[in-house]
């Protein structure tokens, strides 16, 4: 979240689209109840079906799975030609004004740099254009044709009203009320939030639908502000800390990124990172990339990271792809992974397609399972009649379980949606022979360093050398983990322009990111975590909740990262003078000295506005990007195209093209193309979700979740159910192009056909819950049905819209 849940309470408008927060975020929706009784927020939902969210909100459009972007272009049309933007905003804090290189082109779908047979953009001509000072060129006027502004008007334009509707299916009158909805908060004192999760991520255009989100949010002057921004409601209640800890394979902690296979270069590596600012005056504050790597480097290989071998740079293995899950699990089926070790983690009920996640697993030589739970992927090899048809005779796979504990077993820090980093203390002891995760990767390191010590190995060094300076090595603590990535100085830290002044003595934990230094002084395990726990002691531990503002930021409440900050990139909550554009909501403001107020400022402190830096600090350029310079895969600005699995069959942004049917840069590997359905054999859109009784695919081994929804449904409207012959609590089977479940039919006025470019489209609801394990009645892997295809960006599975089949069995 670029906000916080408790500030949620804030917005004046509220839209959930691509989540369904009632259900599968609860307690945070509370928050959307606070804005509603106390704010008169307005709450709309944007939803194929008529969920739990859109039971308790003031309006609801249904949409067709799979096509947000044209929606969202509408609304950035909508607001461009209706003059509905933030003026001031809009003109200081984004690129409206800047000059797109001559080269850069969209052709009938396709953007400038396409290379068919790799499926990838060669992305030099997204850029700006730069000047002879090496600024970029802007034109204040927005007259310039190739202004970042014109180009966008233009590029969405063809998303009228009439284009929405026939794409989505989302009646013109509905939408366009949703249009003035959102556009009621284009003036400074109003805001309005975005609430999202899967609904708009597990798409293989996920990543460009949250971008245009973004888009409109940035026309709205929406991010920054108290009750505004982009808000991803995360999922597993630690996944925010997974990922600022760097678990995804291309990522180091921090969001500090790993090399590739060209970047062999240290220096190089750490220059491609270290963007200089693009205009005059700003901050740009990936420069101090370095201090961030080395104190990295520094925590995990301590006195092995040296200057001379730069900072054991080769010890960081170079990417030759990204190892994402579909990746590792297509290496699988082509046999070129012999091992797995699934922690906390379930792929065949939780990865697309489980017939290949299952020939995949049959492949491995060994694989090792550390879950409390005896799960679906550690009998894959065994036969569960129809729910897991499998010759276990045909597989030699060799299955370790490892039983581990769960939180309530163990003390740590969990980081929520909102960034905030809580403690939280163990409750009971674990059971039979549990082991902390944290114990059992302690001895698989340690049993594996031994044995690199004693057999060497191509190179044993990055294992031999890991820098293990616990109490317990087989135990480590998690406070003493939490203090490592805190970070701390490891001689006496000088002022650099006073050295008889010691800023931080030898051993001492740092305060802040602040304090890091890329000359092996320091160290910290996750940059953006230095703060949490300082010598002040563990700041994750703090509960008091006062408020002194009422506005909710509750900065003595456990610590969020970055520096405690609440809301991010607050500075745009201001005029360029400093001055809050809505004094009620005041978040930061300028004192004529330095900046304070509800939050920590997300900004030099004494940063002077004359010195006109932006509040995108991040970018070189200071302010935030509509043009997505040399970013996401698919091009700088999102366009529609359709799912793999697409009910039409083209583009209706451009039916003649066939190379832009779905999305050209997505993650397919060449031998999935055959696996995707046709609408002549698979004419119905499915869709899967969760729902609050069950939590993916443990509850169903506890009794009393398994008793609240003990059998697999699926949804089905109305129309579809008499097209099929089905009544409500009826068997029916649904098939993919991948393999088929059968499950009790639900018949529901909550889900209704639409009207997709003249067709009829029947939705189906399919809610994932259900396997072979557990309590609740024996049920089929939802993932059956959905296809192996991923995000460009991401490569995120697209879960979220597939075809089917639905039959009376
Ligand atoms: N009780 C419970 N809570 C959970 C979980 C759980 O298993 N149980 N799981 C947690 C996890 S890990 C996560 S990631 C989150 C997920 O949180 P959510 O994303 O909110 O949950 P989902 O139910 O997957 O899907 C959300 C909605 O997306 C809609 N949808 C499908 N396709 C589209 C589309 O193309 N456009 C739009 N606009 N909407 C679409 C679906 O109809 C559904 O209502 O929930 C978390 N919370
Ligand atoms: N079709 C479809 N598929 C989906 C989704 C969808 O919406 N539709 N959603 C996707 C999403 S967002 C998610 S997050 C995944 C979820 O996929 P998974 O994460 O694979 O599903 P879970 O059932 O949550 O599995 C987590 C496992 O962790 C174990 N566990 C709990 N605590 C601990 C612990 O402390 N240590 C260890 N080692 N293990 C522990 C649990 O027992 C459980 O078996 O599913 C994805 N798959
Ligand atoms: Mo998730």
């Amino acid at each position: 979240m670029t906000n916080h849940w408790v500030d949620i309470k804030n917005a004046d408008v509220i839209l959930v689209m691509g989540g369904n927060a009632a259900e599968a975020h609860p307690c945070g929706f509370k928050w959307v109840t606070e804005a509603k009784a106390h704010n008169k927020a307005y709450f709309m939902v944007v939803d194929p079906r008529f969920n739990r969210s859109a039971s308790v909100a003031d309006f609801y459009a249904p949409i067709r799975s799979g096509s947000d972007i044209a929606f969202l272009g509408g609304v950035i049309n909508y607001l461009l030609s209706n003059d509905k933007i933030h003026h001031e905003y809009v003109k200081n804090y984004t690129d409206f004004s800047f000059i797109v290189r001559s080269d850069f082109d969209f052709v009938d779908g396709i953007f400038s740099g396409y290379n068919q047979e790799k499926r990838t953009y060669e992305k030099a001509s997204w850029d700006y254009e730069l000047g002879a000072d090496g600024f970029v060129k802007t034109d204040p006027t927005l007259q310039d044709p190739r202004c970042v502004y014109q180009l966008m008007k233009k590029h969405y334009a063809r998303y009228t009203p009439e284009k929405v509707e026939s794409v989505c299916g989302t009646p013109r009158a509905k939408f366009l009320h949703i249009c003035e909805k959102m556009a009621s908060t284009a003036v400074p004192g109003r805001a309005m939030t975005i609430l999202y999760a899967l609904g708009w991520t597990q798409h293989s255009i996920g990543a460009q639908i949250l971008r245009t989100g973004a888009m409109v949010q940035l026309l709205l002057g929406n991010i920054g502000v108290a009750g505004g921004g982009m808000n991803a409601l995360r999922g597993h209640s630690n996944i925010q800390g997974l990922t600022d800890l760097g678990l995804l394979s291309s990522s180091l902690p921090g969001y500090l990124t790993l090399p590739s296979q060209v970047e062999q270069d240290y220096g190089k590596y750490i220059e491609a990172r270290t963007q200089k600012p693009m205009r005059a005056g700003q901050m740009s504050y990936w420069q101090n990339y370095s201090k961030f790597h080395v104190s990295l480097m520094k925590a995990w290989w301590g006195p092995a990271a040296t200057a001379e071998n730069n900072w054991a740079y080769d010890y960081l293995p170079k990417l030759d792809k990204q190892y994402d899950m579909l990746q590792i699990f297509e290496m699988m089926n082509e046999g070129k992974v012999n091992g797995y070790l699934a922690q906390g983690f379930n792929p065949l009920a939780a990865l697309s397609n489980k017939d290949r996640v299952r020939s995949g697993l049959a492949k491995l030589k060994f694989l090792v399972i550390m879950d409390p739970l005896a799960t679906e992927t550690s009998e894959f090899w065994k036969n569960h009649g129809e729910y897991n048809d499998v010759d276990a005779s045909q597989i030699q796979t060799e299955v370790f379980r490892l039983p581990t504990t769960c939180f309530a077993e163990e003390e740590g820090s969990v980081v929520s949606s909102s960034r905030v980093l809580q403690w939280h203390w163990k409750a009971a002891e674990p059971p039979g022979e549990a082991h902390t995760d944290i114990h059992i990767m302690s001895e698989l390191h340690m049993r594996l360093k031994a044995l690199y010590q004693k057999d060497g190995g191509k190179f044993p060094d990055p294992i031999v050398n890991l820098w293990w300076p616990y109490a317990q090595p087989h135990e480590p603590t998690a406070a003493e983990v939490a203090k490592e990535y805190n970070g701390r100085a490891l001689v006496d830290l000088v002022d650099p322009k006073d050295p008889t002044k010691v800023l931080r003595k030898a051993g001492e934990q740092v305060s802040g990111f602040g304090e890091l230094r890329d000359d092996g002084t320091t160290i910290s395990g996750c940059w953006i975590y230095a703060g949490a726990w300082t010598q002040a002691g563990n700041q994750m531990g703090r509960r008091d909740n006062s408020d002194p503002t009422g506005i909710g930021n509750t900065l003595n409440w456990a610590w969020a990262w970055p520096a405690n900050r609440r809301i991010l990139y607050n500075r745009a909550s201001c005029d360029p003078s400093g001055k809050p554009f809505n004094p009620k909501r005041k978040v930061v403001s300028w004192n004529g000295s330095a900046w304070g107020g509800a939050d920590v400022p997300d900004f030099g402190a004494n940063l002077a506005p004359e010195t006109g830096a932006g509040p995108f600090i991040m970018n070189p350029e200071g302010v935030a990007r509509f043009f997505a310079r040399k970013g996401l895969n698919e091009g700088p600005f999102p366009e529609h195209y359709e799912p793999f699995d697409t009910p039409l069959g083209y583009n209706p942004m451009h039916p003649n093209n066939k190379q832009a049917t779905s999305s050209p840069a997505a993650r397919v590997f060449p031998a999935i193309w055959d696996t995707f359905g046709a609408a002549k054999d698979f004419p119905h859109v499915g869709t899967t979700y969760r729902l609050t009784e069950h939590f993916h695919y443990w509850t169903k081994h506890a009794l009393l979740n398994a008793i609240t929804q003990p059998e697999q449904f699926v949804e089905i409207g109305e129309a579809l159910a008499q097209e099929v012959g089905v009544k409500s609590g009826e068997r029916v089977k649904v098939s993919s192009k991948r393999g088929y479940i059968k499950a009790v039919a639900m018949v529901t006025k909550r889900i209704k056909p639409m009207q997709i470019e003249g067709k009829t489209v029947h939705h189906v609801g399919i809610p994932i819950h259900w396997g072979f394990k557990g309590l609740t009645k024996p049920g089929f892997l939802a993932n059956t049905l959905t296809p192996f295809v991923g995000d460009g960006n991401t490569n995120t599975p697209e879960f979220k819209t597939f075809l089917v089949k639905v039959e009376k069995v």
